[in-house]
């Protein structure tokens, strides 16, 4: 694999160094620098005006939703200026650009010239402005029609042996109108072929919290957050990736409520902010957030969970029905007794040792929780991507069981979501493993009967592509290529493909390593206005905390050649199931309350969905452990019983896991600096601790070449900066996507399927040049 042709980066061709520049790890984040950094980015981009008239748009009521997290807004006051933060303001900023790809672009550029620049700068191209075809043998790409793309697609899409020969992906920044549609469509072409970024994301957190709570969604709102007692975040950069969600730590602090992080790296956010929205946060002078912080080893979770349940356990005893929730436990819970067994089983110093956390921080953190019973544990892809990432979540769950901690202010889940409406296009149906609830209702709805068997997520559908046994790819946004495991196998995949087509706003790498046909479809983005005979429509999202709330575009398209989403599904499907089909598309294009009309009648929740969407602030979804109920098949929250797996690594190996700079949305990037962690102008560096980087007779700033071998395939990425960094031994932190060439497709979360992108295993050799 490793003198493949196709023009991936990572291993045979490495990108360009950019000279790294060093500088001290910050102390605090946000503050100024914050704000500064946001705005150059979008008057660069935007320009003053059209920039402005964004941000002040941003979050508010009536205006659009970010596109950069799916943390929620407050539900009443929201500050003066809009709410949003650097992040925000910089995913608008590319969304905002006034840069554009014509026609001249695409035939001044050939493809393959296009892949062999970075993504860094693929990205900075501009905005694509018409739809755009690449035809069998060709070097460049081409205008096509709007009627000629659809008509094209459908002859591929009927032309198929099966409906299964059809993958349909989507990303999270999908509206719901446009995942309903989308998932319509593809339900009535006759597959359930529809994995999301939600497979290589929040899959276990669903899968955990549904057997063990009934529903795979958090139970916070952000007003539990201000009452809680105690808030626990495991493995989740906060700074970086949900920095509004710092202004509601703050708010829990300021209320009274202990802040205990659990992660490998010290990360700024969570060490300490500025709130750039407030005086004092200018002034710099805002106390650290964090009370207790649980440096463990990568993967150490669990062991440190079943050391703080043991010491819980021991109290208990000690001091009966004063450390757990005996009454919530009898009466809402399941598998208590073997629990606790099985937690009497286990040796403290030997959890310490095996999580790397100091015995004395974990009876610190266990004194806390036994006197405290509001708790809320916050978690994100620190937790999800990992071999026992199923079970180490409902270890979480376990916990907040004990204490009764589920079901009541100021406790609870919160599993903090990535993409801005992935909770949302889950909810309507965006799924591999729809319910036969949810199908009963396509059925009875639409008159159609849905395909009953499961479709493939992302594992499986790069593995149908290899096999030839997928040959259409069709994405809903993303960039398919660069997120996936195992770059060198995923491009083959997708080059195996008949057709590959991408409906977009931006250029990304997905769009040129390609299948024998490819299309690049231009969509409207959130802050663009969709007008339609003179009114400007509005779509909805879904938050993670469950509230739907409407977004409107306030930017003029930078181009007359883009449709909204929605209207290119609508237009997709006619295309493709013409007169076979049951329902009226063209309605739908023209009035979205149509849409959400049939929302409402096929999924549980929307009632009044059109006057609801329109008051001010959105409305709540329904959420049973918010009500104290668990509706999974015992109608009882379950304690789980998992072993203690310990990766084993040899003396050469490390455990790497793949993370987010400061100045990337996914495989978005921004800029090449990671200011909170001190680290500038290089993506292609590896933290690594002072002792293994000694060990191995390196020293900071040697180039090394990272190796996986899992399977028995050789992977490599070349040409890593060493970087001494305060992480536990035998760990190591590179960014991602440049690393997705080593995180090994066939290994995957238990249950939910998950690229165990966290848990790569790694050796170096120095790099010869
Ligand atoms: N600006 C910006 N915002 C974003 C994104 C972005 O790329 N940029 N991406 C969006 C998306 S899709 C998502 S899913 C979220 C991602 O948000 P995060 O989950 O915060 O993102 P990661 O950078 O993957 O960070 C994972 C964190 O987990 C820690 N970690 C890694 N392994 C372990 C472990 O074994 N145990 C523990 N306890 N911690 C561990 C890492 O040190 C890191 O702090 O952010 C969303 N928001
Ligand atoms: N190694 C490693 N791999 C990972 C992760 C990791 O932590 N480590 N994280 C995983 C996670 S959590 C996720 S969520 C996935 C992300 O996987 P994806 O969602 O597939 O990737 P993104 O980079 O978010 O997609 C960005 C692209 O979406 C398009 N886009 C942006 N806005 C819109 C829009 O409004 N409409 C449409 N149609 N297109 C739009 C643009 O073309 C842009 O290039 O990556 C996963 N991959
Ligand atoms: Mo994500």
């Amino acid at each position: 694999m490793a003198d493949h042709p196709l023009p991936v980066p990572g291993s045979e061709n490495p990108e360009k160094l950019t000279g790294l520049k060093k500088g001290k790890i910050k102390k605090v984040a946000a503050g100024i620098p914050a704000v500064v950094s946001s705005f150059e980015k979008i008057v660069e981009e935007a320009g003053l005006q059209r920039g402005m008239k964004a941000l002040f748009h941003l979050n508010k009521k009536g205006g659009f939703d970010c596109p950069s997290c799916a943390w929620p807004d407050p539900d009443d006051e929201r500050s003066g200026i809009a709410e949003y933060c650097e992040n925000g303001a910089r995913a608008v900023a590319e969304e905002a650009t006034t840069k554009k790809l014509t026609t001249e672009f695409f035939s001044q550029h050939s493809v393959l010239e296009l892949a062999k620049l970075s993504d860094y700068e693929i990205g900075g191209k501009g905005r694509v402005a018409q739809p755009m075809f690449l035809p069998a043998g060709g070097t460049h790409y081409q205008p096509i029609s709007w009627n000629a793309a659809f008509a094209k697609i459908g002859v591929e899409l009927n032309r198929l042996a099966s409906p299964d020969e059809a993958v349909f992906y989507t990303s999270g920044r999908t509206s719901n109108e446009a995942a309903f549609l989308y998932q319509l469509f593809v339900r009535e072409f006759g597959t359930n072929n529809l994995p999301d970024c939600s497979n290589m994301c929040h899959e276990s957190s669903g899968v955990a919290l549904g057997e063990s709570l009934g529903i795979g969604k958090g139970s916070v709102t952000l007003n539990d957050f201000y009452e809680a007692e105690v808030i626990m975040i495991l493995g989740q950069n906060p700074g970086t990736n949900h920095p509004r969600m710092l202004t509601a730590l703050q708010k829990a602090k300021a209320n009274g409520a202990t802040i205990i992080s659990i992660n490998p790296l010290p990360e700024t956010g969570l060490m300490g902010f500025n709130n750039p929205q407030l005086v004092t946060g200018v002034l710099g002078i805002n106390p650290a957030l964090t009370d207790i912080f649980l440096q463990v080893k990568i993967n150490g979770d669990m062991a440190l969970l079943k050391a703080i349940a043991l010491l819980l356990v021991r109290e208990e005893e000690h001091n009966p029905g004063n450390v757990f929730d005996q009454y919530f436990i009898q009466k809402n819970t399941e598998g208590y007794t073997a629990f606790i067994e099985h937690i009497k089983t286990f040796n403290d110093e030997e959890l310490a040792k095996t999580c790397g956390v100091p015995l004395p921080l974990i009876q610190e953190t266990a004194r806390v929780l036994a006197r405290k019973s509001k708790i809320i544990a916050c978690w994100a892809m620190g937790l999800t991507q990992h071999k026992n990432a199923v079970d180490t979540i409902k270890e979480v769950v376990n916990l907040l069981l004990l204490k009764g901690s589920i079901g009541k202010p100021g406790a609870g889940t919160c599993p903090v979501r990535g993409h801005s409406n992935v909770q949302g296009d889950r909810t309507m149906g965006i799924f591999e493993r729809p319910s036969e609830k949810f199908l009963h209702a396509i059925e009875r709805n639409f008159h159609f009967s849905p395909p009953k068997k499961h479709g493939y997520d992302v594992v499986e559908c790069i593995k149908a592509m290899h096999e030839g046994k997928a040959k259409v790819f069709i994405a809903m946004g993303g960039n398919f290529l660069s997120a996936t495991p195992d770059t060198h196998f995923t491009a083959e995949a997708l080059s195996k493909c008949k057709l590959t087509v991408h409906v977009s706003t931006k250029l990304n790498r997905s769009h040129l390593v390609h299948g024998e046909e490819a299309m690049i479809l231009p969509c409207l983005g959130r802050s663009d206005m969709d007008m339609r005979d003179g009114e400007n429509r509005f779509v909805s999202c879904e938050n993670s905390m469950g509230v739907v709330q409407l977004s409107k575009g306030v930017l003029p398209p930078v181009s007359e050649h883009l449709l909204s989403e929605p209207e290119i599904v609508c237009r997709l499907a006619s295309a493709t199931l013409g007169r076979r089909s049951q329902i009226n598309w063209e309605l739908y294009s023209e009035d979205y309350d149509v849409i959400r009309a049939d929302i409402e009648r096929t999924i549980p929740g929307f009632d009044r969905y059109n006057e609801r969407v329109r008051q001010q602030g959105g409305f709540y979804l329904p959420n049973c452990n918010r009500e104290g109920t668990f509706d999974n098949d015992i109608q009882k929250a379950r304690f789980n019983v998992a072993p203690l797996q310990i990766a084993q690594l040899a003396e050469d190996e490390l455990m790497m896991m793949t993370i987010r700079s400061h100045d990337q949305f996914n495989t978005t990037i921004y800029g090449l600096n990671d200011r909170y962690r001190g680290i500038y102008n290089e993506r292609r560096v590896i933290l690594m601790n002072e002792k293994d980087i000694t060990k191995r007779n390196l020293k900071n700033g040697d180039l090394v070449d990272l190796h996986n071998h899992f399977d028995g395939v050789a992977r490599v990425a070349r040409k890593f900066i060493v970087v001494e960094y305060p992480i536990p031994e035998t760990c190591a932190a590179t960014y991602f996507p440049e690393t997705n060439v080593l995180v090994p497709i066939n290994s995957v979360a238990d249950k939910s399927n998950t690229p165990t992108s966290k848990q790569v295993v790694l050796t170096l050799t120095r790099h010869a040049p």
